[in-house]
Parts: structure tokens; sequence; C-alpha cells
């Protein structure tokens, strides 16, 4: 089966093109100037399937490197499956998702590695990796994290907060980062003062701030700024990479930005929730509407300015890269639970669906040019976790995962409109954007088109990757 996609604007995260793709089967054969024949023969004669994207670009398809699908965690679990999160994502332009392998302490890290391979295995319709969390640090999780190197999980997340539930303590944090040092894994880290964040849950619930609003006000920056420092003084300290997830005060991006400064190997993600939405507007919303919003690290004040420095550092690579952290609950049933007391709604926004039409709005309004776009979408996200040159890049070789994006379109978000999550409500409803996603091929196959969803559970496929490029 041989696919051309000709008259397209080719957009790779180096430059931006007109030519014409081919694809053989599941990779693309050649990106060629338009028109192009091949030893005299026609192209557009001697191939199955010719899609023609005049005025449209044509890029990588997405990748979102943190997504938690079907996640136990906050007394439920999230709602949407492998098999309808990532239909969702496709429907939005992203083709590779690389989702978490839960361990709770006590749990064995391989037997949950393999219990995430058999929630997976048919059920998707783009291709997905999965990094592993590790909770406690067993001696046996050390060992786990060698072998599951050769399993193509090449990162270790671990949390600084959620105290009895995910929370490695400094010594814990320690051992898994020098395991790291050694092996050439990444660390990725959710950087919150767990410790701190409960005695202010406590104080504010006992003092009857119980709205959603105070999920906001007992998470507060220097929690993630503290949480952020001592990550990277212990990465330092064992010579361990290491990826700070979920980036969203401005002060925590200062400390990523000044240890890179330093020449120390520390990255930074954020999400689309952390350069659009904020506490004010979202979190602060009338009765428990808010609880929409609850997610953490939480959405930060307008007013503070961390949304306008979260843009500037996508522009200036201190930020490097963008994901969801998609982790939806329904209102009614799950975030509910929370209803009189904000501790108890469970932690999550779903967004897998917008990431891409919502960075790509920063194109049109502006705050990062077409190429950026790509590289912290899709180029970024290969290149970080081992899978660049397959994923992340239109060129031969690659894998046929390629989006062709028309400029012109437009996006209506909002749950009955695009909104293909399993959700009741859309943490964006309203939002209009200025583009849209038409087609989307996941190695080489036609899997969105013209508004319709042409794949099937099972095409996606589970990526064994590699070390991340950026580490030496
Ligand atoms: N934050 C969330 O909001 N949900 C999942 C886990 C996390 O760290
Ligand atoms: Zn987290
Ligand atoms: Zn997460």
């Amino acid at each position: 089966m041989k696919t051309l996609i000709k008259n397209g604007t080719v957009v790779n995260s180096t430059g931006t093109a007109a030519a014409d793709v081919l694809i053989d089967g599941e990779t693309i054969a050649g990106v060629l100037a338009p028109g192009s024949t091949i030893l005299g023969f026609d192209l557009e004669a001697n191939v199955d399937t010719v899609i023609d994207a005049t005025g449209r670009y044509v890029i990588p398809g997405g990748i979102d490197a943190h997504t938690h699908m079907e996640m136990p965690f906050g007394g439920t679990f999230a709602s949407d499956t492998f098999e309808t999160g990532t239909r969702a994502a496709a429907w939005g332009g992203t083709t590779s998702i690389v989702d978490f392998v839960v361990q709770y302490a006590g749990e064995n890290v391989i037997d949950q590695y393999n219990l995430w391979h058999a929630k997976a295995a048919g059920q998707c319709a783009i291709d997905y990796g999965f990094h592993q969390i590790l909770s406690d640090v067993q001696d046996s999780s050390l060992v786990a994290m060698d072998e599951l190197l050769h399993e193509g999980v090449s990162s270790f997340k671990l949390f600084m907060a959620y105290k009895g539930v995910f929370l490695s303590d400094d010594g814990q944090i320690t051992k898994a980062m020098q395991r790291a040092a050694s092996n050439g894994s990444m660390i990725m880290m959710h950087a919150e003062n767990g410790s701190v964040i409960d005695l202010l849950v406590q104080q504010a619930v006992a003092a009857g701030n119980t709205s959603p609003y105070y999920h906001g006000l007992t998470r507060p920056w220097q929690a993630e700024e503290e949480a952020t420092h001592r990550a990277i003084m212990l990465a330092n300290l064992t010579g361990a990479p290491l990826y700070v997830v979920h980036v969203s005060a401005k002060q925590a991006v200062e400390q990523i930005a000044n240890a890179r400064g330093h020449g120390q190997n520390v990255f930074g993600e954020t999400c689309p929730q952390y350069l659009y939405l904020s506490l004010e507007e979202q979190l602060g919303a009338p009765g428990f509407e808010g609880a929409k919003w609850v997610c953490s690290t939480p959405l930060r004040s307008r007013e503070e300015g961390h949304q306008h420095h979260m843009w500037q550092s996508l522009r200036t690579n201190d930020i490097q890269m963008v994901s969801t952290d998609h982790c939806p609950f329904c209102m009614k049933g799950q975030k509910d639970m929370g209803l009189g007391d904000f501790s108890k709604i469970p932690n999550g926004i779903g967004s897998v669906e917008h990431r891409m039409d919502l960075l790509y709005q920063g194109v049109v309004d502006g705050q990062i040019s077409l190429e950026r776009w790509v590289e912290v979408t899709s180029t970024t996200p290969a290149r970080m976790f081992g899978m660049y040159g397959k994923k992340g890049v239109i060129q031969p070789g690659a894998d046929g995962d390629i989006v062709i994006y028309d400029p012109n379109g437009h996006t209506s978000i909002g749950l009955n409109k695009t909104h293909h999550m399993n959700m009741d409500y859309s943490a964006y409803e309203g939002f209009e954007i200025d583009g849209h996603v038409d087609t989307v091929l996941s190695r080489g196959k036609v899997i969105i088109d013209d508004n319709q969803y042409l794949g099937a559970k099972g095409d996606g496929k589970y990526f064994k990757r590699g070390l991340s490029q950026y580490l030496i």
C-alpha cells in the first residue's frame, strides 16, 4: 500500500518546505520536491492513494508523553480507557502516547508493568509506550529499572507529593536517581512538597474552606519551587538526568532554567492547562464548578503572571515540551466525591484530544513559531524519550505518523462539538480554535479523515523506546 500526500507544506521542527510525502506501507519512503517523479515514473500513477494537502500543513503526528489512561487514583479510575483515550488522541492529531505504569508501595514493579501491557494490548488506536512510576523504591525496583530498559521503558517517575499514595522520601528518590545515573535512564519528577501541602489542606478543611478554589491555595508555588529545587539538588548529587513534569509555577521554571544554565541535565514540561487556564477563572468558578479543573500541580494565578511566563519559557526553551497529563474524571460520580471537601476531588484534567489545537493557537497568537509548535508537541518528546527517527519527524525511514492540519479550518471545543474523550464535561468548553486536524495517518493508515474515525482498536502497537537523545 503506497500513499502520496501531495501539494502540502511539510513542517518539521527544523524547517518548512513545499513537498510531497511518499509513504510505503507503514514507513515514509520519501520527502520530495512537489511533482517529483522517481526514475521517470509519475508517482501519482504508481501509488494506491493520493491525498491532496493543498493549503495545509503536513506535520509529524503529535506525541503526548504524559497520559494516565484508566489510572487507579483518588479512589476511582481515570475515565478514559486505553481504547477511548487513544481514539480521542487520534481525533486531535496525536499519534503516540507514553502512559504511566503505576506501582503503589508494596507492589512489584515488573508485575505492574505486565499488568499495564495486559490493559493496553489490542485496545489502542495509536502507538503507545510506557514510563514506570516507582513509589517505594525497593531493592527489587532498582533491579527492575535495569530490566525495564531492555523492554523499552527508559524513564522512571517519582512523586514528592501524595503521602501514603505515591510519595517517595528523599532517600528513596536518591536511590532511584543513583540507578538512573548508572543505567542511562531518565528520572521524571512530580515536584511538589507533599508534607507542606498535606498540612495546608488539613488546616483549610478544618477552617471550613472546602471549595475547589482551596485546592489551588493549599498547593502554593512555594511548594512547587522548593520541591523542584530539591529534586535538582538530588539530581546534581547523583548525576541523574531530571525531567520535571507538569511545571506550572514561574519560580519552578526559573529553578530549571538556572540548573540548565549551570550545565545540568534538567528538563521541564508544561501542559495546556498552565498555558490557558487559571486559579481565578477556572478553580475559582462559582459553587462546585471549579472541581472540573482540580489537578496537580494546580492552576496558577493569572495575576501573578505564571501563564505569561510559561508561554515565554516555551518560546525561549526554558521549558522544552508540552504534554497533557491527561487524567480525566467525570463530574458525576467522580469529581463529585469531593462535594463539601476539595481534598477528596480526584486530581486530573483531560485534554489529550486538544493539545495540538491548543498549542497551534500559540502560533496564531504569535507566541511560538510554526516549527516550534511541531518541536514542543512532537519532535522534542520523541528525542526526550527515545523515539526519534521513527517518531517526531517527517523523513525517509520514519513511521508514517502524519497529521494534515488546515490553518484555515476551525475547531470548536466542547462536549457536544468535537469531544471524543470519555468525560461528561470539557475543561476547554467554548474555546474556539483557528485550525483543524483534517487527516491523521498512523503508520501509513488513514485513521481520521473528513471528521470520521476510520481506524480500529488494536491499530496502535507498543513502542519500545531507547535512551533520551539529550543525554550523553
Ligand atoms: N496530577 C494530576 O492532576 N493527576 C494525576 C496525577 C498527578 O500528578
Ligand atoms: Zn504528577
Ligand atoms: Zn501525571
